[in-house]
C-alpha cells in the first residue's frame, strides 16, 4: 500500500494493519476497491468520479438521509457509509481524489445477466421492496445529484448538440443508427409530457437499477447497492432500467447483436414479483404507463451511449475505441425487439395488475 492509500484508509478506519486493497466491480463511473485487513474485516473503498458527480457532498448527504429514512424492516438491505474515526464520510481533495468507505456484504455476488427464473423473481422483489422501503422518505430532504438525469428532453438535446458539433467526426459513419434514434424519439413523447407535467408521482427512487446493482447470496437478493443516484424520480425509471438490463439475454456491450433479445420470460417473472411488492403504493397513472418504462429507459441509455461516442468518449469508461458505439447498438437492438413484443408486454402487465 502506498502512503496516499494509507492516509485515506487511516481517515476512515482505526485498524488498518496489513490492509490489502484490490480493484472491485464493473462500474462505468467510480473506482471501487475491496479493502481487507488481517482480521478478516472487509470494506468497500470508493473514489468518486467528480467529473460526473460534481457535488460529492450531495451524494453523501443523500446517502445519509436514505440510511435514516429507509424502512429497515424491508427485506432488502442497502449499504451504509462508514467512518470508525469520525463522522466525516467524505475524505480527500482535488489532488488525491474524493473517497468514501462502505460496508461490504460478505459472501455475496452480483450478476451481469439473469440465468434462471428465481433470479428474475428475486430482482423484482428486491427493487420493489426498495421502492417501498423508501416510500416514507421526504423528497425535500434529497437533492438531484445529476439534474435531469432521466429527463428525455434534456438527454435528447445533449444528443442533438453532440450531433451538431460532431467533435471527433464520427457522425458520417453512423448515419443509419442516428436516424433510428431520431425517429424513435416520437414514440416516447406522450409519456415524457406526462412525466414533465407531473402526472406521474415523484418518489424517492434508485435511478440506476441495473441488475449488477443487486447483490445475491446463493439465489436470494440481499442488497440493493450503488446509491449514487438515489433521489427524486418516478417508479418507471427503476422498473424500466431493471428490465433494460435483466431482460436483455446478453451483455450491455455484446458485439454479436443476434444475441440481443428481450426475454419475455425474465420480464414476466420480474414484473410479477415487482408488482406484488408495490401493490399497495402504485398509483393509477403509474400502472397506466408501466409498459412503456423499459422502452423509455432503453432509449435514454441508447442516446446517452451514442452521445458519448459522438463527444469522443468523455463520460463512460471504455475498454476499446468503439465501446460506446457497441453499447448504443445493443440498446437499439433491444428496443427493436421490445417493439416486436409490445402486445405481449402490455398484456402481461395488464394481467398481473388485474390479479393484484
Ligand atoms: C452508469 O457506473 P454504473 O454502471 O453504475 C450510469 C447509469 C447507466 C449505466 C449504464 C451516474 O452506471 O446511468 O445506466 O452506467 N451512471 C451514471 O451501464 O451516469
Ligand atoms: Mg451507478
Amino acid at each position: 500500500m502506498n502512503s496516499t492509500e494509507l492516509k485515506i484508509l487511516d481517515h476512515f478506519i482505526v485498524d488498518t494493519s496489513n490492509c490489502k486493497i484490490i480493484p472491485f466491480g464493473n462500474g462505468h463511473i467510480n473506482n471501487t476497491y475491496k479493502v481487507e485487513n488481517n482480521k478478516g474485516n472487509i470494506w468497500l473503498l470508493q473514489k468518486i468520479n467528480i467529473s460526473v458527480f460534481k457535488d460529492p457532498e450531495c451524494l453523501i448527504k443523500n446517502h445519509l438521509e436514505l440510511n435514516k429514512c429507509y424502512d429497515s424492516q424491508r427485506e432488502i438491505d442497502i449499504p451504509k457509509l462508514i467512518n470508525e474515526n469520525s463522522n466525516q464520510f467524505l475524505f480527500g481533495n482535488e489532488k488525491i481524489g474524493h473517497w468514501r468507505l462502505l460496508n461490504f456484504f460478505k459472501d455475496t455476488t452480483s450478476i451481469e445477466n439473469v440465468t434462471n427464473i428465481e433470479q428474475a423473481e428475486e430482482a423484482g422483489s428486491a427493487f420493489g421492496s426498495f421502492i417501498k422501503g423508501s416510500a416514507n422518505c421526504n423528497i425535500k430532504n434529497f437533492k438531484e445529484v445529476i439534474p435531469d438525469f432521466h429527463n428525455l428532453t434534456s438527454r435528447y438535446q445533449q444528443f442533438e448538440k453532440a450531433l451538431q458539433l460532431d467533435k471527433v467526426t464520427r457522425k458520417p459513419k453512423i448515419k443509419e443508427l442516428i436516424q433510428f434514434f431520431e425517429s424513435f424519439y416520437r414514440e416516447l413523447q406522450t409519456l415524457e409530457s406526462e412525466i414533465s407535467n407531473q402526472r406521474i408521482p415523484i418518489r424517492i427512487v434508485h435511478n440506476d437499477t441495473k441488475i449488477n446493482n443487486l447483490l445475491f447470496r446463493n439465489n436470494s437478493a440481499v442488497a440493493v447497492i450503488d446509491l449514487d443516484t438515489v433521489g427524486p424520480g418516478n417508479i418507471l425509471y427503476d422498473y424500466g432500467d431493471a428490465l433494460r438490463t435483466l431482460a436483455n439475454e446478453t451483455d450491455e456491450d455484446q458485439q454479436d447483436l443476434s444475441q440481443v433479445k428481450f426475454s419475455l420470460k425474465w420480464f414476466s417473472a420480474f414484473t410479477k414479483s415487482y408488482l406484488i411488492k408495490v401493490s399497495d403504493i402504485i398509483s393509477e397513472s403509474e400502472k397506466k404507463w408501466l409498459w412503456q418504462a423499459p422502452f423509455l429507459m432503453t432509449y435514454i441509455m441508447g442516446i446517452r451511449f451514442l452521445t458519448d461516442y459522438l463527444n469522443g468518449d468523455i463520460y463512460y469508461k471504455i475498454k476499446y475505441e468503439e465501446h460506446n458505439l457497441v453499447r448504443a447498438k445493443v440498446q437499439r437492438k433491444l428496443l427493436e425487439d421490445m417493439f416486436k413484443k409490445k402486445e405481449n408486454i402490455v398484456q402481461t402487465i395488464t394481467t398481473y395488475l388485474h390479479n393484484l
